[in-house]
This record gives C-alpha cells, sequence and structure tokens, in this order.
C-alpha cells in the first residue's frame, strides 16, 4: 500500500506498512483499485454526456464510490470487494451509454483504454495485488512526483467534494452540472497525459465547482431544517438511557430522533454532529439533549465511558474496542469490519434496542451551555451591529480558526492561538478542530459573542458567504477584510475546501498542523507565491504577524 492521503500519515510522507488511521493494506489497495474503476466509469460517462446520454445511477455511484475512500469511512475488505463488482457493472452501464450516444450521432465510438478496460481479478487476493499497482508511489513512478502529487491533489479535493455531493443528496438535492463536472475531472485524470500547467488548472478548477458543491449542501441542510440559528447547548449528560451519534449527517439524526420519540432515551450528538442543534427542524425534538465528548480522535475513550448506543453515520471512526463493539453501530457509507450496518432503509430498531439495554446515565451531570448555530443567516443578522462596531474601533480583527482535528500534539497550537486572540477581536470556527478551544469562556464584544460557531466542516460556505457580505459592506474584497484565516487539516474535505477558497482569491491562509505530504515543493512555491499560503508557526508569532503588535 501507499497512502499520503490524510495529514497524519506516517513520517509526514506516506503510509505504506499499514494506516495509522487503521486501514489495512488490503482496505488500501481495493480503494486505489475502485478509485481506478471509477476513472474507468467516467471515462465513458463523460463522453456519454457530452452526447446528451446519461444515467443518474451511474452518476452517483462514482460520487459513493470516492467517499467511501475518504479518510477513516471504509475499513471494511469485504464491503470494498462487493463495491469493486459494482464498479464493473456500473462500467458497463456506462460503456452502453456511450455506444449509445455515438450510434444515436452515427459516429464510430473509439476504443478506451487505461481504466476504461482493465480487468479486476475475479478473487479479493487478486483484486489486493492489482491495487498495489495502482498507488500513488506506483504513479509517481510512470509521472514523477509533482505531476503525481498535483494528480492527487486533484482527486483528493475531489473525494472531499463527493462527500458533500453525498450529503446534500441524501437529503434529495442535486445539480447534473455537479455530476458532469465529477465525470469530466476524472476522466482528464484518468488520460495521463497532463501537463503542470493542465494540472494546475484543474486544481483551481476543481476548487471553483466545490464552491457550487458546497453552495448546494448549503441549501439542502438549510432548506430541509431551517437557518441555523444561535442555540445554547447542554455538553453535560442527562440521566437516563442514551444514544450518541457521530459523523455528518443530518437526515440520519433526523430518523433516529423521530424513531426514538417518546422511547424516554435522550440523543446526544458527538463530533461533527454538535451544530445539529442550531437547526430548528432538528432542535425541534425536546429529547435531542446535547452535546457529549470531543473531536474524533478521542472516541476510543469517550465511547467507552458512553453509557448507551452510538451511532456513526459517516466519518471519522476509529476501531472500536472490544468494551463497546457491541454497541456502536454504523449507517451510510462508514463501515468497519464487525459492526452492526444499518441499511439504507434506516431502521434504527438495533440502535435503540443498544441503548436500552445498555445502562444509562445514573445522574444529571452539572449543566454547562455552549452556543453554536451561527451559520450564514444568523451572523448577516448581526452584520450591522458588527459592522458599526468595526468603524468604531471596538471590533478590531476578525480570525477563521478551524478545520479538522487530529492526534498530533502540534495541535494544541490552535487552543494557545484562541486563547491568545485579544480581547477586542471575534473568533469564527468551524469543523471538529473547534473542540480545542469551544467549552472555554471567550465572552462578548458588546453583546455579539467572541467565539461564532458556524458549522460543521461542511459548512465552509457559511464562512465564505459571511466574509464575502462583510466584503461587500466595506466595499473590498475578501483580501481587503481585517480577517485571517488560521486553518487546520486532516482528511480530503479540508483540501477541497482549500481549493476553493484559492479559487475564490483568499490569500494569507495559515495551514497546519504540517502541510500535505501530496503538495510537493514546486507546487508549494506556487502557492506561497501566488496565494501567499503559509504553514502555522507559533501562535504568538502568528498573532504578531497579523496584528503587527
Ligand atoms: Fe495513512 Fe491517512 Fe491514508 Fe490512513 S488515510 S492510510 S493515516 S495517509
Ligand atoms: Fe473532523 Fe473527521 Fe475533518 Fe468534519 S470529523 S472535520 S476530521
Amino acid at each position: 500500500m501507499f497512502c499520503y492521503q490524510c495529514e497524519q500519515t506516517a513520517k509526514g510522507t506516506g503510509c505504506t506498512a499499514a494506516g495509522v488511521c487503521g486501514k489495512s493494506p488490503e482496505v488500501a489497495n481495493l480503494q486505489d483499485l475502485l478509485v481506478y474503476l471509477s476513472k474507468g466509469i467516467s471515462m465513458y460517462a463523460n463522453r456519454a454526456r457530452k452526447l446528451g446520454i446519461k444515467d443518474r445511477n451511474v452518476d452517483l455511484f462514482v460520487v459513493d464510490a470516492l467517499f467511501t475512500t475518504i479518510t477513516n469511512v471504509n475499513f471494511d475488505e469485504e464491503r470494498m470487494e462487493s463495491l469493486i463488482g459494482r464498479a464493473v457493472d456500473m462500467r458497463k452501464k456506462a460503456r452502453d451509454l456511450y455506444e449509445k450516444g455515438y450510434a444515436t450521432a452515427g459516429k464510430e465510438p473509439g476504443t478506451l483504454s487505461g481504466p476504461a478496460i482493465f480487468e479486476p481479478a475475479s478473487a479479493r487476493e487478486g483484486m489486493i495485488r492489482q491495487g498495489e499497482e495502482l498507488n500513488p508511489e506506483a504513479g509517481a513512478k510512470k509521472h514523477g512526483e509533482v505531476l503525481q502529487g498535483l494528480h492527487d491533489l486533484i482527486l483528493i479535493s475531489l473525494k472531499g467534494s463527493a462527500a458533500y455531493i453525498d450529503h446534500a443528496n441524501v437529503l434529495g438535492y442535486e445539480d447534473d452540472d455537479i455530476f458532469g463536472f465529477f465525470h469530466e475531472y476524472l476522466d482528464f485524470l484518468a488520460s495521463e497525459k497532463f501537463t503542470q500547467e493542465d494540472l494546475v488548472q484543474h486544481v483551481l478548477g476543481a476548487g471553483e465547482w466545490n464552491v457550487k458543491v458546497m453552495g448546494l449542501l448549503d441549501s439542502a441542510n438549510t432548506k430541509t431544517y431551517g437557518d441555523p440559528v444561535p442555540t445554547k447547548v447542554r455538553v453535560t449528560p442527562l440521566k437516563g438511557n442514551a444514544i450518541l451519534v457521530s459523523g455528518h449527517d443530518l437526515r440520519d439524526l433526523d430518523m433516529l430522533l423521530q424513531q426514538t420519540k417518546g422511547r424516554g432515551i435522550s440523543i446526544y450528538t458527538h463530533g461533527e454532529m454538535l451544530p445539529c442543534h442550531g437547526y430548528p427542524g432538528l432542535n425541534k425534538h425536546t429529547h435531542l439533549a446535547g452535546n457529549y465528548g470531543g473531536a474524533w480522535q478521542d472516541q476510543r475513550e469517550e465511547f467507552d465511558a458512553f453509557p448507551g448506543a452510538i451511532l456513526m453515520t459517516t466519518n471519522c471512526i476509529q476501531k472500536p474496542k472490544d468494551s463497546y463493539i457491541g454497541r456502536i453501530f454504523t449507517t451510510g457509507l462508514v463501515a468497519w469490519p464487525g459492526v452492526t450496518h444499518i441499511g439504507p432503509e434506516k431502521d434504527f430498531a438495533p440502535v435503540i434496542e443498544a441503548a436500552l439495554a445498555a445502562q444509562g446515565f445514573d445522574e444529571d451531570a452539572p449543566e454547562h451551555l455552549i452556543t453554536v448555530g451561527f451559520g450564514h443567516e444568523a451572523v448577516m443578522s448581526v452584520a450591522g451591529k458588527v459592522i458599526e462596531m468595526v468603524k468604531a474601533g471596538k471590533i478590531r480583527h476578525f480570525f477563521l480558526v478551524g478545520g479538522c482535528d487530529g492526534a498530533k500534539s502540534g495541535r494544541n497550537y490552535y487552543t494557545e492561538f484562541a486563547k491568545q486572540v485579544p480581547k477586542d477581536c471575534l473568533i469564527l470556527t468551524l469543523a471538529c478542530g473547534k473542540y480545542r478551544f469551544n467549552k472555554l469562556d471567550f465572552g462578548d464584544i458588546g453583546g455579539i459573542p467572541r467565539l461564532l460557531d458556524v458549522g460543521q466542516c461542511n459548512d465552509a460556505y457559511s464562512a465564505v458567504k459571511i466574509a464575502q457580505a462583510l466584503a461587500g459592506a466595506f466595499e473590498t474584497d475578501i483580501n481587503g477584510l481585517p480577517l485571517s484565516l488560521v486553518l487546520s487539516w486532516y482528511e480530503q474535505k479540508a483540501v477541497c475546501i482549500l481549493l476553493s477558497l484559492l479559487f475564490l482569491g483568499v490569500k494569507n491562509i495559515r495551514l497546519g498542523p504540517t502541510l500535505p505530504a501530496f503538495v510537493k515543493p514546486p507546487v508549494l512555491e506556487f502557492l506561497h507565491e501566488t496565494f501567499n499560503l503559509m504553514p502555522i508557526t507559533t501562535p504568538e508569532e502568528d498573532l504578531k504577524a497579523i496584528l503587527g503588535s
């Protein structure tokens, strides 16, 4: 195996013997094979679309296949093997569309090569061996590491976009042009005839498309559950039976809330589900009791201590401990061997039974409340006041401190940074990195809380909309605002967000805790020269550089 798609990658260069995340070499190789076959599907689908022929099942399959390969989503060999089987069927379907398109146009279809015709082995062992030849290390031998790194930057960004498309899709929102973009980009990557210039263009193009994808998801969430409103959330448990919901999927939480109504079970959010409390359509359920625990990397201790059932809706799952493997469940694309999976019909009865069989919390813990729900509409409703305070010198600067959390010790930077932000500055935050500081009391400036929780990583669009609206009010662009972005990354969604910000021309982003292994020195130089993208240093130095004192 060779995988370097996340920030946790071994030695900062690539996981080779096994994933630091727990991914086995077998699963890693099967994932590489699945991605390769997905390129083959898109080679046909892209050409068929140009002739006006498409199939939604083919489109959705490719999106799901890429989402499945995101860090901490699917660790199950058997499920990967079955997806590879489905990929072959989908490729056949896509080829039929392609041939039909040419026949209708009275043209002769050309013979495609590479992933379009690659035959996977019939048994799992053979597939695993084939996947080994398709990983980024093998690609670097062919194209050199800089071109391969750019190829992977685009592919990794597509994986992040796939997660957003899937989240929007489960709520019934999709955009055919976005499917078209997906096939076009995968077809481009499959061509292997790319130059550095083409690749760089596609890097920014992927960012541009991802802005549309994030907009689609924002519409899906807010039209289904209402615009988030500032909401106080209890972060300590209440006596009684409990279910903890982790991941990012709003609909799964909604369905679980409906199925547990009147059953005497309190539902708690974990990790990236925290912002769900801000949505009126979810918070209306009185048994959505609060938030429990912190970011994903602490789950093994937190799930162990949680006296109820646990539902993982998407990333980030870690190897379950024996102590709770019988009361943790997966659904959607997330999977772990030996963990009960709730199918697409979303019957959560086994989760409910496990919650009722577990001990539950013995007593109410002392109340501790935090506030979430500062999506774009909530922030824009106080924009007038915020702008006045900036003009009056009461608010000096805005910081967006957010992104993924992770296990590395260097991530304390973000806690220290947030703590050291001067009292006349506001902090916007999003994604699971916020758990580094979201239970601290930051106070307020003239009634505006100094810490504004914009939402999940999936809500980066909200932060962009807030920045664009502020820029409009100050008659400048985002770079002209007293705003600095200090981001942390871990998995692939953070990569597509970064590319979106670069496409929007956002400069001076500080990124940590370390830079992506797949962004090779010449590309880093380009990003530094063009966008002044830079690594974090120390909170003191970075704050001094930003504020000048
Ligand atoms: Fe390693 Fe990250 Fe890949 Fe897991 S996802 S194998 S930790 S690079
Ligand atoms: Fe976190 Fe996985 Fe990225 Fe959604 S839960 S931000 S790491």
